[in-house]
């Protein structure tokens, strides 16, 4: 019994580390947006992804909608960009 209950709480000890680690992971490439888009239109043309190698390489993929320019969903859902 209290070996069930050391292992419920290392799991959710997991759980919780998990769950700060993504949210850690959504601020950095949100503060990387914000960093990025100069004019502060809520886009990142691809003038201003010139400032970040990984971004401006893999710029028309995060474009999914191609429109020229990555939105912040774009860049929040975008696989290229996670460490
Ligand atoms: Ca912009």
């Amino acid at each position: 019994m209290r070996m069930y209950k050391k292992l419920l709480i290392v799991g959710m000890s997991v759980l919780v580390l998990q769950a700060i680690s993504s949210v850690s992971k959504v601020t950095a490439q949100e503060s990387l947006f914000i960093a990025l888009d100069r004019d502060q239109d809520g886009l990142i043309s691809l003038r201003e992804a010139a400032g970040h190698a990984k971004l401006l390489e893999n710029f028309t993929r995060i474009d999914i909608n191609e429109d020229g320019y990555i939105s912040m969903d774009e860049m929040l859902s975008s696989p290229f960009l996670q460490e």
